[in-house]
């Protein structure tokens, strides 16, 4: 299925200084009744001001103890939009609105009903296993959705007797099928960041640290995951370095981000990005950053605070999506 990305670049900001913005982002909070929400992915100064990080499984669970009115969620938009659903009558606003995702773009829902459709006339008996990285109208097409955090719990509860389509994340559903025994039909998405690692990069690093530990997050390819020696979702990878006493190089190979809320939780390692292919010059690209992500900045923080925009507005299908979000999730 041919899958078109199109990534606007981010609009150039003027410099303001970082503590300043810091400043104002914690007094509009207060003037606003808002709280800040973080994911992992997001530059590590929007996580230090933040008042709950986490990953997606997480962050859905804080969203729903949050008392006060307003919540700014600094992730992608399927994120802020989990956020919503699960948090109706609350407002919830997001930095950037084109802060998006390249697998959720690949799992458009129309295509998914037309699948759905085929397969069922094909006379197969199954349930849709979402991954949360999906938009609310395809959540609402599905029976589960998993987060890296929950994934084999969620599938252990998909009845023995249904087969399984599982979307958008081809290489996490080539994994769960594997750690799990349960075969899987595969919708043929994958994530810009996770896919592009360079295996040559990723054994010349082993080569060059040795004794070092491989993280890597299960929408690797296989050939990533098959060098690794720590698979899982970075809640998974946060528990594994706090658990090793022993300073201990780690190469990791998720968004670079990542590397903070490790390095801040288990200071005492070395913590080494495992980067993307080469380009063609020779350089080796940034291609270990989500440039959905990276479309957060404080300033853009700061500013939805200030204006109330982008906010995500509830939608019909979003009823739906609850069910399936809330069985799941909470
Ligand atoms: O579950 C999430 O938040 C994602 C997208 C990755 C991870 O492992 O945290």
């Amino acid at each position: 299925m041919p899958v078109t990305l199109t990534i606007q670049p981010a609009m150039p900001e003027v410099h303001e200084d970082p503590l300043d913005l810091m400043d104002e982002i914690e007094r509009l909070k207060v003037e606003k009744d808002a709280v800040l929400l973080a994911h992992f992915y997001v530059d590590g100064e929007i996580q230090d001001i933040a008042d709950f990080t986490g990953d997606s499984l997480k962050l859905a669970r804080d969203a729903v103890t949050v008392t006060k009115s307003t919540i700014v969620f600094a992730g992608v938009h399927f994120m802020a939009e989990s956020a919503k659903i699960l948090n109706p009558t609350k407002t919830v606003l997001i930095p950037d609105l084109l802060a998006g995702c390249s697998l959720a773009d690949s799992c458009p829902a129309d295509k998914l009903a037309a699948y759905q459709k085929q397969l069922r006339a094909e006379g197969h008996d199954f349930q849709t296993v979402a991954y949360i990285n999906t938009t609310a109208a395809v959540k609402s097409l599905c029976d589960w959705i998993v987060t890296s955090g929950n994934a084999r719990e969620i599938i252990e509860r998909v009845p023995a007797d249904k087969e399984i389509l599982f979307v958008p994340d081809q290489h996490l559903g080539r994994y769960l099928s594997e750690v799990t025994g349960r075969p899987m039909i595969l919708w043929p998405g994958s994530c810009m960041v996770h896919e592009i690692f360079s295996i040559q990069d990723l054994l010349r690093a082993k080569k060059n640290n040795p004794g070092s530990i491989v993280l890597a997050h299960p929408e690797c390819p296989k050939p990533i995951l098959d060098l690794s020696d720590i698979i899982g979702g970075t809640e998974r990878m946060r528990k594994y370095v706090a658990s090793v006493e022993k300073p201990t190089t780690f190469l990791v190979a998720t968004e670079a981000n990542m590397i903070h809320p490790l390095a801040k939780l288990a200071p005492q390692h070395t913590y080494i990005p495992v980067p993307g292919i080469m380009a063609s010059d020779g350089t080796t690209c940034a291609c270990n950053r989500c440039p959905h992500m990276a479309r957060n900045t404080l300033q853009k923080v700061r500013d939805c605070l200030k204006t109330g925009q982008p906010e995500i507005v509830w939608q019909p299908y979003f009823a739906d999506a609850r069910d399936v979000l809330t069985h799941s999730l909470l």
